[in-house]
This record gives structure tokens, C-alpha cells and sequence, in this order.
């Protein structure tokens, strides 16, 4: 059997480029808490990004959970359940309710036109995501938001080097929270980072993420360990630099996919977005029923051939254990997510994919021999 062909694998430079910063991590003995290599990170990601204050850490879900500290979120937080379960869990760790919105089949993004009904006298903020790194519709939300004085956190997981409108998509909202996961477009094996607008913003944020500590006597909250260590932030300035070598190959095969697959009965790929840079972090494909298989049953064709599709996402976070007694979390609340949760398989994406494996997965899903 081939070697199994992933949703995704890590983009790594080579090797030897990586080994000068472990001497110099051996040389500082500074391992960790804003050392020299974090700094760094934290000012070439702001510069390549285009945004003014960055915060790095120790995952995506952490700052996820530090963002809604950082604005003293309470009561209930709209959101999507469209999502990776750590959108909603970043609530409950803050025993927050989430409450579900639907979303917009052409971005599976939470429905702007569908907030408003949602919100309730406890309502204080909205968590949407720009799933796939399609940007959500940042100028109704922010509308809605400043007239009923919400906050806006993003969960921009997926969005790393998005552009809108020429701009970071990372300046909308109150807040924007990323990953750095080893799945991610750009990756410090785990890492994330909250963007926020101002240098006071940040400092709250650094105090949250290191236990809460002002300086040596004073703890100003109950905050966390989210800092990211020297190897992690030394390994993401490495990885700037390919950075934009992955998105161009990423951008290359999003083309090949659209070519194959145009015309393929009963299978749609997401529209490109509008005034959008994208730096595609998933193909996501729809398997409608007019396939000649359920998107289950492609599923495991695929699988036959060791190719590895992934479901994101299903089941709906509003379906899971913990979430599903809640009452925004019935179906017939959320019509949309649960049919495009039924029709949803991201193919493999990653700067490696070999055109040959690309061919493959486009026969296999065109119903061709492979
Ligand atoms: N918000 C959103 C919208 C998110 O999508 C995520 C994470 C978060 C928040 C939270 O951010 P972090 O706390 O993770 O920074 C994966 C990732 O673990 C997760 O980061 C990501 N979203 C989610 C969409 O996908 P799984 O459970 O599907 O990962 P896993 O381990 O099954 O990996 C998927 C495939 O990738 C594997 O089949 C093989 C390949 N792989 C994976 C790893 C970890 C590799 O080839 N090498 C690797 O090192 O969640």
C-alpha cells in the first residue's frame, strides 16, 4: 500500500537551518519567559502580518481562553457551531454559555442576519470564526456589536496572513485569536497569539499569560501559563521565512483541485471569497446528494486508498455531550450547519502534496480508476 496521504502534514524547513538557534537557546540559558527569541517573534509576526500588538502563545485554545479573560467576558457569548471544539470550550473554561448561531452556506460562517435574534440581556460578546480563512462578514458584526455595546473576539485559527480589503483581516473586532498548531499554514510545532489594538491591551494579556503577574509581588488576576517557549518562538522565526513559499504552493493546488473537480456531479468546492488574499488552509469540498456516494461513503473510499479526507466539521459542536442541552443547540435552530456538517470533507491541503497525489485524490473523487 502507498504511504497514507494526510488532510494535512506539517510544512518543516530543512533541518540544518534550525540547529544555529538550539546553540544560541544552549548559549543564553533562556528557555522561556519573554526571552530574546519570543520578543523577536512576537515583532516579525506583527510585521509580517501588518498589526500592531501581538501576544505569542502556548497554543491557539489557551489565548482563546486568555482573550475572553482579557475583556472580562461574561453571561452568554454568541458563536458557531461550526467549528473545532475548541471555539466553544475557550467559553465553558470560562463558565461562559455559548449561544448558537447559524451560518451562511456560501462561507460556512456564523449568519450575520441571524445574530440579532440571539441576543438576550445577557448577551456580552460574539465568537465568530473565519472558518477556512474565509473572512465573516467583519462590518455587520461590528455593527450589530457597537449597537448593543457587545464585544468582538475572533477565533482566526485559520486565517493566518488573510488579507480583506488589503488589510489584515486580524484588525476587525476587539480581539483576534490564531494558531500555530503543527496543522496550520504556519507552525511553531504548537503555538498561537492573540492580536490585539493597543499596547495596554497587550500588557493585560502578557500579565494573564504568566500567571497573572504584574511584576515580581503583584498578581493582578488568576492567569495562566500560556507562554511560548524559546524553542517554539526560535522554530516560528525559521518558519517565516518559507512562509510564503507554503502559500504559494497551497494557492496552486487550491487551482488544480477547482480544475479537477469543475463539473464533477454532485460535488461543490467553496466559492474563492471576495476581495480576499487567502492562504488556503483547507480545501474544503461539498458532497451533495446528487454524488454517487454520501460523503460518508467518499469518506471511506478514500480511506481504501490511504488517502486521509477529515470531516471538519462534524458532528456540529452544538451536538456534542456537553453543548447539545443547550437550547440554541437544537437542529432546527441550526438548519444550515447541521446539513453543510452532513456534506462537508476537507481533502488534503499542504505545501508537499505531490501533484501525483493530487491526481490521485481527484480521480478517486471524480469516480475515475486510480
Ligand atoms: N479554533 C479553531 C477554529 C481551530 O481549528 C483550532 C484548532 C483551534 C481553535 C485551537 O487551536 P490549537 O489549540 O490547536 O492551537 C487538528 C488540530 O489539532 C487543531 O489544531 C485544529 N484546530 C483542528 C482543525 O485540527 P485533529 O484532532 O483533527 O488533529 P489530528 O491530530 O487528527 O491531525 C490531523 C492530521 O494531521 C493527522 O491525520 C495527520 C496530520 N498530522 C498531525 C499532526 C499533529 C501530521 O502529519 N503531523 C502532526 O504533527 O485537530
Amino acid at each position: 500500500m502507498n504511504k497514507p496521504i494526510y488532510v494535512t502534514q506539517p510544512y518543516l524547513p530543512p533541518l540544518e537551518e534550525f540547529i544555529p538557534y538550539l546553540e544560541k537557546i544552549w548559549e543564553n540559558k533562556w528557555l522561556t519567559n519573554n526571552g530574546p527569541f519570543h520578543q523577536q517573534l512576537e515583532q516579525a509576526l506583527c510585521e509580517y502580518l501588518g498589526v500592531e500588538h501581538l501576544a505569542l502563545f502556548t497554543n491557539g485554545t489557551i489565548a482563546l481562553v486568555t482573550a475572553l479573560q482579557t475583556l472580562r467576558i461574561t453571561g452568554e457569548v454568541i458563536t458557531t457551531p461550526f467549528s473545532f471544539v475548541a471555539t466553544a470550550h475557550s467559553l465553558l473554561w470560562n463558565s461562559l454559555t455559548p449561544v448558537f448561531v447559524d451560518i451562511d452556506p456560501a462561507t460556512c460562517n456564523l449568519d450575520p442576519e441571524k445574530i440579532e435574534q440571539a441576543i438576550t440581556p445577557r448577551t456580552t460578546a460574539i465568537m465568530p470564526v473565519h472558518c477556512y480563512g474565509t473572512p465573516c462578514d467583519v462590518k455587520r458584526i461590528q455593527q450589530i456589536a457597537d449597537t448593543y455595546g457587545l464585544k468582538v473576539i475572533y477565533d482566526a485559527a485559520h486565517t493566518f496572513g488573510v488579507k480583506y480589503k488589503g488589510e489584515s483581516i486580524l484588525k476587525h473586532g476587539d480581539l483576534s485569536v490564531l494558531s500555530f498548531h503543527a496543522t496550520k499554514v504556519y507552525n511553531t510545532f504548537e503555538g498561537g497569539a492573540i492580536v490585539c489594538p493597543d499596547a495596554k491591551t497587550k500588557k493585560r494579556i502578557d500579565y494573564l499569560k504568566n500567571f497573572g503577574f504584574a511584576d515580581e509581588v503583584t498578581v493582578m488576576a488568576p492567569g495562566i501559563n500560556g507562554k511560548m517557549s524559546e524553542i517554539n518562538a526560535a522554530f516560528g522565526l525559521l518558519q517565516l521565512k518559507h512562509v510564503d513559499d507554503a502559500i504559494a504552493k497551497r494557492g496552486e493546488l487550491d487551482v488544480l483541485y477547482r480544475q479537477g473537480l469543475f463539473g464533477v456531479r454532485g460535488i461543490t468546492c467553496l466559492p474563492i471569497p471576495a476581495e480576499t488574499k487567502q492562504t488556503f488552509s483547507y480545501f474544503p469540498i461539498m458532497v451533495n446528494t446528487d454524488y454517487r456516494l454520501s460523503r460518508d461513503g467518499l469518506y471511506e473510499k478514500l480511506k481504501e486508498h490511504n488517502i486521509h479526507a477529515r470531516r471538519y466539521f462534524y458532528p456540529l459542536i452544538s451536538d456534542m455531550p456537553m453543548y447539545r442541552g443547550l437550547l440554541s443547540a437544537s437542529q432546527s435552530n441550526l438548519v444550515i450547519a447541521e446539513s453543510l456538517s452532513q456534506k462537508v470533507l476537507c481533502l488534503p491541503m499542504y505545501p508537499e502534496l505531490k501533484l501525483s497525489e493530487l491526481d490521485q485524490i481527484v480521480k478517486c473523487v471524480s469516480g475515475g480508476v486510480i
